[in-house]
């Protein structure tokens, strides 16, 4: 008989093989209960997660189950394997955060943003560093291209800029996600919307692929207003092509719902059953991006093949824009 008492929390952390639960204001260390092994990878535990646990106070606590989730964010596998990697769950809003120098991608924050939407979050790009920036509402214009659903602000951390607008977002009980490169300014934000010091800011790139684990950090801060901020490193690579592959992500989000079509050789205009068609009514896709997507042309192949076709056309245009301007 097991005489420990069954608690519920939220993930905050994960390590290889372990957990950290936030509950009843206490961090407890958990493994898996044996029956996980057997499940497929979306069964288990990631940041965010509410789960319910048998709790040991002398050493680790036993998670039991996972409490089904309001939104989870997963991104296919860099590898093309067709794996989905999980990242995070129970996220309402993800801030897609970048800041207006080059930093800013167009393409990026349409990645970013589809992610958001396909795993039930709402896509909320913050541009930073505005100051920085003499033409904000051209930047503000193009985000708003990339879906109906998309928020975006402007704002500045340093000099207090736009962060009132963010408000709204920072209701209790709410959680944020937060994605965007090192240095865009992700840390300096939360610390200039709680009033305090709780992340360390202009932190050095991490070299990620070493896989080396140096520092353990909170992946998920509660803020004292009772809004919880997760910010993971699996949420800063999305999205980010490995070096050397010479394949353009751009339009992922539009080749996955191709492949979702009910006609293999769809052309998204009077075809039943096409997905493509049903992410524009429901405003996940934009008409503007797809229209983008059309233009160059690219054939029904394999999806890998279609990649890095687009990869070639992609970087013909740019070459071309970059030429006329
Ligand atoms: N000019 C300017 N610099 C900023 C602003 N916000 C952040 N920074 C700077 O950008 C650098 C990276 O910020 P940080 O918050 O650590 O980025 P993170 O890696 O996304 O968490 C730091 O040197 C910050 O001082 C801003 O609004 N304006
Ligand atoms: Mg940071």
């Amino acid at each position: 008989m097991n005489n420990h008492q069954e608690k519920r929390g939220r993930v905050i952390e994960v390590r290889k093989n372990s957990f950290i639960i936030d509950c009843e204001e206490q961090e407890i260390s958990a493994k898996l209960k044996g029956s996980f092994y057997e499940e497929t990878a979306d069964k288990l535990p990631v940041v965010g997660d509410y789960v319910s646990f048998l709790y040991n106070p002398m050493g680790d606590s036993v998670i039991q189950s996972v409490s089904e989730r309001k939104s989870f964010l997963q991104r296919p596998d860099q590898a093309k394997t067709g794996v989905m990697q999980y990242m995070v769950a129970n996220v309402d809003y993800c801030f897609i955060v970048t800041s207006l120098n080059e930093d800013y991608s167009y393409n990026r924050i349409a990645r970013y943003a589809s992610i958001a939407l396909q795993g039930g979050a709402i896509p909320v790009v913050i541009l930073t560093k505005c100051d920085l920036c003499p033409n904000v509402g051209r930047y503000i214009r193009e985000v708003e291209t990339v879906s109906d659903q998309i928020r975006v602000h402007a704002v500045s951390a340093l000099y207090s800029i736009g962060l009132d607008e963010l408000e709204q977002y920072f209701v209790p009980g709410t959680t944020i996600g937060l994605m965007g490169s090192s240095g865009a300014g992700k840390s300096t934000l939360i610390n200039a919307i709680a009033g305090e010091e709780l992340m360390k800011t202009g932190e050095v790139r991490q070299s990620d692929s070493t896989g080396r684990h140096t520092t353990t950090h909170r992946q998920l801060i509660k803020l004292k207003n009772g809004v919880s901020v997760i910010d993971t490193p699996g949420m800063r690579e999305v999205g980010m092509a490995r070096t050397g592959e010479g394949i353009d992500h751009t339009f992922a989000d539009i080749i996955e719902l191709e492949s979702r079509c009910r006609f293999s050789d769809c052309k998204h205009e009077t075809e039943p059953g096409c997905a493509v068609k049903a992410a524009i009514a429901s405003g996940a896709l934009s008409r503007e991006r797809l229209m983008l997507y059309k233009s160059l042309g690219v054939e029904n192949t394999n999806n890998y093949a279609k990649m890095k076709e687009i990869s070639k056309r992609v970087k013909a245009y740019q070459k071309n824009k970059n030429r006329l301007m």
